[in-house]
């Protein structure tokens, strides 16, 4: 990954986890620019933060833990205070396309579950309108042929996701189609057409969810953009 995208990502997540308060119950998202954030909540905790992180997937969890950050889950809390996430688009609403890393699920469930939800991203993931970053969708694999037609009938082309030349499956043994819309004009209406399929468990649009974005630019200033009241 180019240089000034890494860098940016890097100061973007380091400003959000400064948000981070002794006592708090932290929900951690999933993807490159996290990777940043853990690393930093590492550094406080061994210098006597005390918190208890939630994660949204086994690669996040694997990471927090290499960094002795303790863990929790939802049977010990009642809810989370903060949640970080990445995300691949961001509108100008604050409506999210997230789900490139495969963890859209577990993301969505700890952001629902949070009283505040801020986003990191470099700036390159900011967008007019959603729709250029295909939509991944989660869906069971059973019937996954009948699921993926019907995604098709909503005017996208719909694709298994692959690695190493096989379908991914999910952290929830589920699978994910890629959905290239092009520009998505109503994302609310469109999430939820998606998730009235039934196959699908969610997909990944995250509407009306962040409470901050926090945007790492490439001339390395941070900016920290705060939604509108509705
Ligand atoms: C993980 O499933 C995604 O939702 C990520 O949050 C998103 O893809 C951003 O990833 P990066 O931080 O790696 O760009």
């Amino acid at each position: 990954m180019n240089k000034d995208i890494l860098n940016s990502k890097k100061i973007a997540a380091e400003k959000a986890v400064e948000h981070i308060k002794d006592g708090m119950v932290v929900g951690l998202g999933t993807g490159s620019t996290i990777y940043f954030a853990i690393q930093k909540i590492g550094k406080y905790v061994k210098e006597g933060l005390q918190i208890k992180v939630i994660a949204t997937s086994h690669q996040t969890e694997s990471l927090a833990l290499e960094q002795s950050i303790p863990m929790t889950s939802f049977a010990h809390v009642d809810g989370i205070d903060l949640t970080i996430d990445g995300a691949d688009e961001v509108d100008t609403n604050f409506n999210l396309i997230k789900g490139g890393g495969g963890a859209l699920l577990r993301e969505k469930i700890v952001a629902d579950a949070s009283k505040e939800f801020i986003v990191v991203v470099d700036e390159s993931k900011l967008v007019a309108q959603l729709g250029k970053f295909f939509l991944p969708v989660e869906v069971l694999p059973f019937g996954m042929e009948k699921t993926m037609q019907k995604l098709h009938h909503l005017g996208c082309h719909p694709t298994i996701r692959v690695t190493n030349n096989k379908p991914f499956v999910t952290d929830n043994s589920n699978l994910i189609i890629d959905c290239a819309f092009k520009f998505i004009e109503h994302p609310q209406s469109l999430h939820n057409q998606i998730n009235s399929i039934v196959g699908v468990v969610d997909n990944g649009l995250f509407i009306n969810m962040a409470n901050k974005v926090i945007v790492g630019c490439f001339d390395q200033t941070v900016k920290v953009l705060e939604s509108k009241p509705l």
